[in-house]
């Protein structure tokens, strides 16, 4: 596995220097935050981040995300101007040495939570999501109070966004999503790029809206929809762990061994309340079986790239919820761990 770190690029607090000084830490993975999703990131802009990066001694082989403008999620006849820039990112991201691109289908929202500053009995504090909260927000609502995304739409644009999702059920967004796929992959097949969908998170419905890629049998499906290795994963353990039913091992075992984990999440969550605390990364902090799912990725000689998903907020960090420095270097160093164990062993 090639360890990697998300990095918000020159704005992110968090020092390429110190995030280097993990161990065993291979690779950035970033993005540029900047420009409206559907338009083509300026060359000289990927390959500053890229000299950022080099210049710490870790490379830049993953790029999360690139965002997927909504047209092409509503099917809209604009979705081809959006997709022919997509391509273009795809091509120039493969001539910085690009090897792995993750991005999510998710319609208007991506992550949602109730809390992002749920304290636990230590005092640190995590993202949480309660059923019971998410039936008091209302996203249309005067005061839009969705944790995280308040600033992120006009009231008029998100409503506008609203109705047109009303007419796109989950089998016209399957349908959207292979006529994307169908454009993208043969492009990320000859430049040697790895698309990586991200599962939804967490894998059901919100608000109405559809949610596709959130269990094995949508996985299998989604494989199929363009069935060739570079249309592959983000294997993210604690978005599709949110759904009880979801084996991880067996999936994780699976996938790897289809060649279709390009990219590995990797943290834990805590089941409460009928939805989810998350956790610290080690398995005995939350309810998800961290050991096996590694244990199945080092048998089956995974190859791909894996970073720790969010971290709580310890030591008085203060910073973006989920990506502070000091939980995600922990976790970093717990998989670590795990790994060297695990081949020690073999
Ligand atoms: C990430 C996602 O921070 C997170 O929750 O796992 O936002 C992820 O970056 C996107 O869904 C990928 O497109
Ligand atoms: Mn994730």
């Amino acid at each position: 596995m090639k360890l990697s770190f998300r990095w918000y690029g020159a704005n992110d607090n968090i020092k390429l220097d110190y995030i280097k000084q993990i161990p065993n830490m291979y690779s950035v993975v970033t993005a540029v935050y900047d420009i409206p999703v559907g338009e083509v990131w300026p060359m000289e802009r990927i390959l500053t981040l890229k000299h950022q990066a080099e210049s710490a001694n870790l490379k830049m082989e993953v790029i999360e995300s690139v965002p997927v403008h909504e047209d092409i999620k509503l099917g809209y006849p604009s979705r081809d101007k959006y997709i022919s820039a997509y391509i273009e990112n795809i091509k120039n991201l493969a001539k910085a040495g690009v090897k792995c691109i993750c991005y999510n289908f998710m319609p208007v929202f991506d992550w949602t939570r109730t809390e992002l500053y749920k304290e636990g009995k230590d005092k640190s504090t995590s993202l949480a999501y309660y059923p019971e909260q998410l039936k008091n927000i209302k996203p249309l609502s005067g005061e839009f109070n969705l944790p995280g995304w308040d600033a992120s739409y006009a009231k008029e644009d998100l409503k506008k966004l609203f109705e047109s999702y009303s007419q796109i059920n989950n089998e016209k967004l399957w349908e959207n999503l292979k006529y994307f796929l169908e454009a993208i992959i043969p492009t990320a097949k000859s430049v040697g790029i790895n698309m990586a969908i991200h599962p939804d998170d967490p894998p059901w419905p919100i608000f109405g809206l559809p949610r596709i890629i959130t269990n094995e049998a949508n996985l299998d499906r989604f494989l199929k929809l363009v069935d060739c290795p570079n249309n592959g994963l983000t294997f993210c353990t604690g978005s599709l762990g949110a759904d009880k039913s979801n084996d991880l091992v067996s999936m994780v075992d699976k996938y790897v061994k289809q060649g279709r984990i390009h990219f590995m999440h990797v943290r834990n969550i805590r089941y409460a309340q009928g939805g989810f605390e998350e956790s610290a990364h080690d398995e005995s902090a939350g309810s998800l079986n961290i050991i096996g799912i590694m244990k199945a990725l080092s048998d089956n000689g995974f190859d791909g790239y894996l970073r720790p998903d969010h971290g709580r907020m310890i030591w008085g960090e203060k910073g973006k919820p989920g990506y502070g420095l000091y939980d995600r270097a922990l976790g970093a160093s717990y998989l670590n761990g795990v790994w060297e164990t695990l081949k020690k062993l073999k």
